[in-house]
């Protein structure tokens, strides 16, 4: 037979969003929400028949999650009988002492949460062993996985670890080429929050639901198939919402309302009303122009879930009336400078008008 499975991890169920830069309110929303698509998850394993779930941890926040939430997700395993549900604790939900999260409460039979140390669980209906272990430390600098091997190559071995294969942090730097020579069939990792879909045998699947501007693009699950054919996997979008980045470079011909139909028409040529948005302005604006970040803000908020918008334009300054106002002192001395070096290259331009932007706010103040 083959096994299909579904691989997710970093859910951060109950991530508080104090320092979100979409604020309080919005965090509390996206708090839901991130809920509601893990529970979505757990319905595709059922709807899909799906013999095996394996959750990479990072499941919920430890400090953050309520006793109401685990007990709704308890009991939401609890009712998935056919499916047999594998988590390791990751680095926000340790496995430290008797009121971690884990410990709280007594999960069903078809719930399997690794211990402390690296283990093997066999499902003995699908011929498959699953090794992993918990973590019980906010931190890992290393484990060593020299013991480890695979005890039985003629059933399915899969392997499940939080950890780190990019770089050596102290979130268990991994080396992917040591595990990948112990011969498992597929190495599920969690806790970069990135999804790769493109490794053949091992891979992240990333948060399902993106918690902050850092994790832009396409965010989901990890479906797979592993049996006689080898193993197939591949990344089914899941998310509710995406953050999008957009820049807008503005000039001194352009006046506020071009400046803000400008925007809301691109925005309105790929319009993605469900996502959040960070825009930012850069270039220089004429002197008379103020750009009230809050108007275009709320005129974007007509068409899109969320925005937030950045000013890093500069003036375009009278430099002639600046330098006799400043005859003499080193505002005077700062343009003559950069004007030698030749201000039609623009990279000389921008360091001008952000050093005067500095030096006349100085003056004012
Ligand atoms: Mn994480």
């Amino acid at each position: 037979m083959s096994i299909r499975f579904i691989h997710t991890g970093d859910i951060h169920l109950g991530m508080s969003f104090s320092s979100a830069s979409f604020g309080v309110s919005l965090g509390l929303k996206r708090r839901q929400e991130i809920k509601e698509t893990f529970f979505n998850i757990l319905r595709e394993c059922v709807d899909n028949a799906v013999h095996v779930l394996m959750i990479t941890g990072d499941l919920f926040e430890q400090d953050y999650i309520t006793l109401s939430d685990l007990k709704d997700v308890r009991n939401q395993f609890a009712t998935m009988t056919d499916v047999e549900i594998f988590i390791c604790a990751g680095n926000h939900d340790p496995i430290i002492n008797e009121r971690s999260g884990y410990n709280l409460l007594k999960c069903s039979p078809n719930v399997h949460i690794f211990g402390t140390d690296i283990e093997k669980i066999t499902i003995e209906k699908y011929n498959l062993d699953i090794y992993g272990f918990s973590w019980c430390t906010k931190e890992l600098k290393s484990y060593d996985f020299s013991q480890l091997a695979v005890e039985d190559s003629s059933k399915f071995n899969i392997l499940m670890l939080h950890g780190d294969a990019y770089t050596s942090s102290v979130y268990l730097p991994l080396d992917m080429t040591e595990l990948f020579g112990k011969g498992f069939d597929y190495i599920a990792l969690g806790h970069i929050h990135k999804p790769d879909d493109e490794q053949y045998r091992w891979a992240y699947p990333g948060t399902p639901e993106p918690l902050d501007f850092s994790e832009t693009g396409s965010h989901g699950i990890i479906e797979g198939i592993v049996g006689e054919e080898g193993l197939k996997i591949q990344l089914k979008p899941f998310a509710k919402r995406s953050f999008i980045h957009k820049s807008y470079d503005i000039n001194e011909e352009m006046s506020f309302e071009e400046i803000r139909s400008m925007i809301r028409q691109d925005i309105e040529n790929d319009l993605r009303p469900d996502d959040m948005y960070r825009i930012k302005l850069t270039g220089i604006r004429d002197v008379d122009v103020k750009l009230n970040i809050e108007i275009i803000k709320e005129s974007l908020e007509e068409l899109v879930f969320y925005a937030e918008v950045y000013d890093e334009t500069f003036e375009n300054y009278d430099l002639e009336r600046i330098k006799s106002e400043n005859a003499g002192n080193i505002i005077e001395t700062f343009i003559d400078n950069m004007e030698a070096k030749g201000l039609e290259d623009l990279q000389n331009k921008d360091a001008l008008y952000e050093g005067l932007h500095l030096l006349l706010k100085e003056q004012v103040n």
